[in-house]
């Protein structure tokens, strides 16, 4: 089963996890769900992927996860597993083909430590565009972001490396990869314009196979974009 229009409320329950197989609870557009979604086709997981309506949640969802966001794991024994962080490292443990996060005690927790600096980054995303969208003078939070992303871009400059952990794909680029996806979406883009080693990055991760799979065009993430603003969110737009 792959990407299909979202389930929302009054809809039937589906059945248990196929052996062999991981189930996703995700939405087309989200990017932790992204998260989730890069781990399961860069490691070549069998998986199938149910879409959940997130403004019209079904009751069988929130008893799955009572908190009711995407994504969520479900295993063929009923187990849970969400919070895109921890869903992408259960996903790396259990499945041990082509290992994401490194097996170095010390390289493990850079990595970590890098996702906990990153995840203060995110909010900007959002902040910045609806500050914009009301009027707001947001020259101030782009400041504050242009200079968090020159301490990603000095990283790179520091360890001379192509990617995050290394001169291959490692977890951490999965974990930061869908808010620079959607960077031109949020008008920010201009924001790489001092950061080049960072502003390479993102190329290099264009041409990844995985970053492919679960790619949006960004006009695609656009339409999203505006339907989301503007309250109705558009989960099944282009389907
Ligand atoms: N900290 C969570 C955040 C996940 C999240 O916020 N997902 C959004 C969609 S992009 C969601 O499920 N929203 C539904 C809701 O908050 O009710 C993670 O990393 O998985």
């Amino acid at each position: 089963m792959s990407a299909e229009k979202c389930l929302a409320k009054g809809s039937a329950a589906p059945g248990p996890v196929p052996k062999g197989y991981i189930r996703v609870y995700s939405m087309r557009f989200c990017p932790f769900a992204q998260r989730a979604r890069l781990v399961l086709k860069a490691k070549g997981i069998k998986h199938e992927i149910i879409n959940v309506h997130l403004a019209d949640k079904p009751e069988w969802y929130l008893k799955k996860n009572p908190f009711g966001i995407v994504p969520t794991l479900e295993t063929p024994a009923g187990e849970v597993i969400y919070e895109s962080p921890i869903t992408c490292e259960y996903l790396d443990e259990v499945y041990p083909e082509k290992q994401l996060l490194p097996s170095s005690p010390f390289a493990k927790a850079q990595q970590r430590m890098m996702l906990e600096y990153f995840s203060k980054m995110i909010g900007y995303f959002y902040r910045i565009p609806s500050g914009r969208k009301n009027g707001q003078d947001v020259s101030g939070l782009e400041a504050e972001l242009k200079e968090k992303l020159s301490k990603l871009n000095e990283d790179l400059v520091n360890k001379k490396t192509k990617f995050f952990g290394g001169d291959s794909i490692t977890m951490i680029d999965y974990m930061m990869w869908p808010w620079f996806e959607r960077l031109e979406v949020f008008e920010l883009q201009h924001c790489l314009d001092g950061t080049p080693e960072l502003k390479m990055w993102t190329e290099r991760m264009l041409e990844d196979p995985a970053v492919k799979a679960t790619i949006h065009s960004i006009d695609a993430h656009k339409a999203f974009f505006k339907s989301y603003v503007e309250g109705k969110p558009d989960y099944d737009y282009g389907l």
